[in-house]
């Protein structure tokens, strides 16, 4: 195998990852602590910060945490110049912060909405714009935006969030487009249904014992035939943040189990 696997290795960079105090930003940030990265993350409360910072500790890993919303464009150039002077320029970006609300769109509210495109969308448009100088004047880096199934499918109730999810897959080929010619590449993943926080409510056991019908109706749709964890997007993320990855640019690899795939079961 000689010395290839050393093309995956993150020796030496430093990874920004958003939102990743827990969930899906925290075991994509322990893996790539383990490929040899120094870790920065934020959260919008300190009361995160140090939830994250206390569970990278116990890993073993010194991670570097700020409190930062991702949607205050002020907030953020001052975070990214604070992290450029005391860990170092970022070589690695990953939109992970974000959120959902399950509100039919009939009902939901123009300010629900608003939020959702915010935090979702715009976050990752002012984080990039943040990084990307610093990327154009050193000839590297690497953005990954953390997608969806809803950046390729709709449900009931979360039309802000597919259109969020939907804007960031073309804000990635965009970025991907823009800047590709300065050795940056930009790529997305689009995660299947996966059990962290933000998905419990499709999980929760109903009153009498049985499982949620989403969960069982999931389990069903997914060719793997379960949830996904946290730790199914680790090989992805490490594969799209190291050089392995330098001809790849605007792609987004959906690790789904196979859902988008799959046609879906005959029922009866
Ligand atoms: P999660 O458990 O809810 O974690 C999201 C993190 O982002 C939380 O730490 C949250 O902090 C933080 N955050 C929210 N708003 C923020 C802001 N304005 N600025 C900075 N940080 C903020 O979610 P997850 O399931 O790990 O998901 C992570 C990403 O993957 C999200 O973009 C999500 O949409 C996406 N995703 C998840 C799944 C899934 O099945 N779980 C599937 C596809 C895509 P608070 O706790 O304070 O809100
Ligand atoms: C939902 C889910 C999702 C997932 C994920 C799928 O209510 O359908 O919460 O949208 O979190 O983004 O990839």
């Amino acid at each position: 195998m000689g010395n290839f696997i050393n093309k995956f290795s993150l020796e030496g960079k430093v990874a920004l990852i958003t939102g990743a105090s827990y969930g899906i930003g925290f075991a994509i940030a322990t893996a790539y602590a383990e490929a040899g990265a120094t870790i920065v993350f934020n959260d919008i409360k300190q009361e995160l910060v140090d939830k994250g910072l206390a569970a990278y500790a116990e890993k073993g890993i010194q991670a570097h945490g700020y409190v930062c919303d991702v949607t205050n464009e002020d907030a953020v150039s001052a975070f990214i110049a604070q992290v450029t002077e005391e860990v170092g320029p970022i070589d690695i970006l990953v939109n992970n912060a974000g959120i959902i609300k399950r509100i039919p769109m009939v009902e939901m509210s123009a300010k629900d909405f608003r939020q959702v495109v915010d935090i979702d969308l715009n976050g990752p448009f002012i984080m990039s714009k943040a990084v990307l100088p610093s990327m154009m004047e050193r000839r590297h880096g690497k953005i990954i935006n953390i997608c969806s199934m809803m950046s390729e499918l709709g449900r009931e109730t979360v039309s802000a969030y597919a259109a969020a999810k939907g804007g960031l897959k073309m804000l990635t080929k965009n970025i991907a487009s823009e800047y590709g010619a300065y050795n940056i590449q930009c790529n997305g993943i689009g995660p299947g249904y996966i059990a962290t926080p933000q998905t419990a409510p499709l999980r929760e056991i109903q009153p009498d014992g049985s499982r949620h019908p989403f969960d069982q109706f999931i389990v069903a749709k997914t060719p793997a035939a379960r949830w996904g964890v946290a730790e199914d997007l680790q090989g992805p993320a490490v594969f799209l943040a190291s050089e392995a990855s330098d001809f790849v640019n605007g792609l987004i690899l959906y690790v789904d189990g196979g859902i988008l795939a799959y046609i879906g079961k005959q029922p009866g």
